[in-house]
């Protein structure tokens, strides 16, 4: 008995289904805010290579030689994240960057001519640096609008630095989790190349970069690392909002105690926000 692949089926459009549905549901993904890329091995791909017939083919917003020949599945443009779930293939793409590094062919999904997300640049770009930073590791890169983080950029000081200390006095287990501390970017104009090499520039050092009054772009190696990392550090963006809105801490996680947890879990905190 042969057994029938469906594209609906595959692990990894299923583990987008479940991202993007839990996204949504931690309101971080109104209307058609967020997009998730996934790059996905050649040989997770070959058992539905006879079902990837898309022929469409369309320009990269610059040229990414390093991505040359390698498949993604990204969200679409203008596409809801509470809709991935309910109809994968109107939603999601998945597409294969052309040799020449220049253009890309959309094999499945995007149907009645959609097209991936509007911060393709940021997307793609961040996934060479990522792939750089962690020795070939990280496939994921997810942006989304989650609330606390935003909020945080409203009141802190716009410091990197600042920013990373919030965050790790939010919660114990921030610094271990994310000891290179997030990237603060200056506002600059979303679904531009200026942003996207920006954010990318960042990744080269931090798996987590913040927009001001927008959103945050996180990396991992699968799409749960990547997700739990956004989780992290908007739980302590959201608990240090809370504390300010009861009126401000009145004590808080010390840097000795800092330097404690580092020692401990064998990290390097990064020292910009320790020494701050
Ligand atoms: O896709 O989140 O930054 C909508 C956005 C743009
Ligand atoms: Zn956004």
């Amino acid at each position: 008995m042969t057994i029938q692949l469906s594209m609906n089926e595959a692990p990894f459009v299923k583990a987008m289904c479940k991202a993007t549905h839990d996204a949504w549901l931690k309101g971080w993904d109104e209307r058609n805010g967020g997009n998730i890329s996934l790059l996905l091995d050649d040989e997770v791909v070959a058992p539905y290579i006879d079902l990837l017939t898309g022929q469409r083919e369309l320009q990269l917003p610059e040229s990414m030689p390093e991505l040359a020949n390698r498949y993604f599945l990204v969200t679409g443009s203008g596409k809801f994240f509470r809709n991935v779930l309910i109809e994968p293939e109107a939603n999601l793409g998945l597409l294969q960057i052309a040799a020449d590094g220049c253009r890309y062919r959309i094999l499945w999904g995007l149907t009645d001519e959609a097209v991936p997300t509007s911060e393709m640049s940021a997307h793609f770009l961040s996934h060479v640096a990522r792939l750089k930073a962690s020795q070939g590791r990280n496939r994921v890169i997810m942006h989304c609008h989650a609330t606390n983080l935003i909020a945080l950029s409203y009141v802190l000081e716009p410091s990197s630095a600042v920013m990373t200390r919030t965050l790790w006095e939010g919660s114990t287990e921030c610094l271990v989790v994310f000891p290179e501390g997030v990237a603060l970017l200056p506002w600059l104009v979303p679904g531009t190349d200026e942003i996207g090499q920006a954010t990318a520039e960042m990744m080269l050092n931090h798996q987590l970069v913040l927009w001001p009054f927008h959103g945050v772009f996180g990396s991992g190696s699968t799409l749960d690392e990547a997700f739990g990392l956004i989780d992290t550090a908007e739980k302590s963006a959201q608990v240090m909002v809370k504390v300010r809105s009861m009126g401000g801490a009145h004590q808080r996680i010390t840097r000795d105690q800092l330097l404690a947890l580092a020692d401990r879990f064998g990290v390097t905190a990064n020292p910009e926000a320790l020494y701050q």
